[in-house]
């Protein structure tokens, strides 16, 4: 099962290990496309590589077609994050999206008020590992 897990990576990397973590749970039930997103220095490493932001963006969509389903930490806000999330629903695909309530942001009202997108809250990664199990069965 591909997977793409989205996470902020200009909107702010205060949760980076987060989704590292995140990311080591998802890579149990199938291959996560977006293991960058957990990677501490990855606008060093992409800057390295010479990659153009329409190399970035032509990339991650391609890697978000071809994903059978979404997982987004959306606590930190971040427009690329809501764009994904906004064009996975257009294609239909499953989202879960993760969200810690003792955050700064108040989650957007397009997300909570998505019926396309689940929501799961949480405070550890350790309390959604059996929430993302199921969520990749019931869609494998
Ligand atoms: O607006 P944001 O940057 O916070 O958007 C984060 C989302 O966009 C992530 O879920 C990624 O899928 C995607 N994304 C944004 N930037 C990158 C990136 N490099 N590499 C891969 N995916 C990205 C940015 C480094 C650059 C400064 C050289």
């Amino acid at each position: 099962m591909d997977i793409f897990f989205s996470g902020s990576i200009r909107g702010g990397r205060d949760d980076v290990d987060l989704y590292a973590e995140l990311i080591d749970l998802l890579e149990r039930h199938g291959t996560v496309l977006t293991e960058h997103v957990g990677t501490e220095d990855v606008e060093e490493k992409e800057a390295e590589a010479g990659l153009t932001d329409g190399d970035i963006h032509d990339q991650d969509v391609a890697w978000l077609r071809q994903a059978d389903g979404v997982v987004a930490e959306v606590t930190t806000p971040s427009l690329g994050v809501g764009y994904e999330i906004g064009r996975a629903v257009a294609w239909e695909k499953p989202v879960l999206c993760l969200y810690r309530p003792d955050a700064e942001h108040d989650l957007s009202a397009m997300v909570r008020g998505n019926d396309a997108v689940e929501l799961l809250e949480y405070r550890r990664p350790a309390d959604v590992a059996d929430a993302l199990e199921e969520f990749l069965q019931r869609h494998r």
